[in-house]
């Protein structure tokens, strides 16, 4: 039976749209014989147990098997059957990251999109999706949106976090002031990588993404706005591929991913914390106390670095609201 390779692109009730890849793509596991398939969007259901549907998430990377059932010709081309008969998922891959809400599998990037003014900026619930992201092995970028509102902060928080070590982009979304570098960054780091935008309501996501990506209908309205109005809803997140082009990226179609869809899932324990801030990187483990909290401690590098400027204080206030969070967070799960 034909078996093809692709990523999960829409799920809903067990019915999925899997993306398969022609032979060509860098994704696709050599030796590789082309199948009818190849190249096509077809509709799936999950085998055993990625039936319940529980087991796959939108952006995994699927085996596909299929029948003869599963297509027919036409005019010469094998056209896959509307309704996913034939078509089974038959494996996943190992996940490069899995997020639980939203929930997503392989997410790459995360273009964390905050506004320099309207919404004022509120960096502890921003500094906690960063967390959130570099301890799931998801790269974060910043996007500091309508600095035509507020350039002076806009310049203070750009300064801020690429000093942190963010890669950080400044744009004013309405004019399209600045689009042009995240386009071409986006442009030669996407590919086979897919990303997303999160940020609070009205940072500007929506006209960002409008600009980005020109060729791609996004869904209108916060996701969140539609959990709280009707349940399953989560599930139809799509992944829309950023190009024909076999290895080309793919942006989630999250047009509303809040703070809040990360904030209580995909948390972690106290001791990944200081991880979590790239900035404290070249100071642990070199504290005078080896169970330093970097807190408030004396000879504590972090606290050091604080007070030099070399870490900016607003970070290191979220760091110690984030400790004291975590600190009450019960050890099993
Ligand atoms: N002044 C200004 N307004 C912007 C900018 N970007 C977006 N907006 C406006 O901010 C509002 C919210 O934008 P939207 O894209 O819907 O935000 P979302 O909720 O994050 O998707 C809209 O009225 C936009 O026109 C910007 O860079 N500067
Ligand atoms: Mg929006
Ligand atoms: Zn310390």
């Amino acid at each position: 039976m034909p078996k093809g390779y692709g990523y999960v692109v829409w799920g809903v009730g067990g019915l999925y749209r899997v993306r398969l890849l022609p032979a060509c793509a860098a994704a696709v596991p050599k030796p590789y014989e082309e199948q009818p398939l190849d190249g096509r969007t077809v509709f799936a259901r999950g085998r055993g147990n990625l039936r319940r549907g529980e087991g796959l998430l939108v952006g995994d990377f699927a085996e596909v098997t299929y029948d003869e059932t599963s297509y027919t010709i036409q005019n010469g081309i094998p056209e896959p059957s509307p309704d996913g008969t034939g078509i089974v998922i038959s494996k996943i891959f190992p996940r490069r990251s899995a997020l639980i809400r939203p929930p997503m599998a392989n997410l790459d990037v995360l273009f964390v999109t905050v506004a320099a003014a309207v919404p004022a900026p509120d960096f502890g619930t921003l500094d906690k999706l960063l967390c959130i992201a570099v301890h799931n092995q998801i790269l974060p970028v910043v996007v500091v949106n309508k600095c035509d509102l507020a350039p002076e902060k806009a310049k203070e928080m750009e300064a801020v976090y690429r000093g942190a070590g963010f890669l950080t982009f400044s744009t004013v979304g309405k004019t399209g002031e600045g689009i042009d570098a995240l386009k071409d960054w986006i442009a030669n780091n996407l590919s086979g990588k897919l990303a997303a935008f999160a940020g609070a309501s009205g940072v500007g996501k929506s006209t960002l993404l409008g600009k980005l990506f020109p060729g791609i209908s996004f869904q209108t309205g916060d996701v969140s706005r539609r959990i709280a109005r009707g349940k399953n809803t989560t599930r139809q997140i799509e992944i829309h591929p950023l190009s024909g082009e076999p290895d080309c990226g793919y942006i989630a179609d999250t047009p509303g991913f809040t703070m809040l869809d990360f904030e209580q899932f995909d948390f972690f324990d106290l001791e990944d914390l200081p991880l979590t801030f790239p900035e404290f990187a070249p100071y642990l483990g070199k504290c005078r106390y080896t169970d330093c909290t970097h807190t408030k401690e004396e000879g504590c590098g972090i606290v050091e670095a604080v007070k030099t400027g070399a870490i900016a204080n607003s970070r290191h206030e979220t760091y110690l609201s984030l400790y004291q969070i975590l600190k009450k967070k019960p050890k099993w799960k």
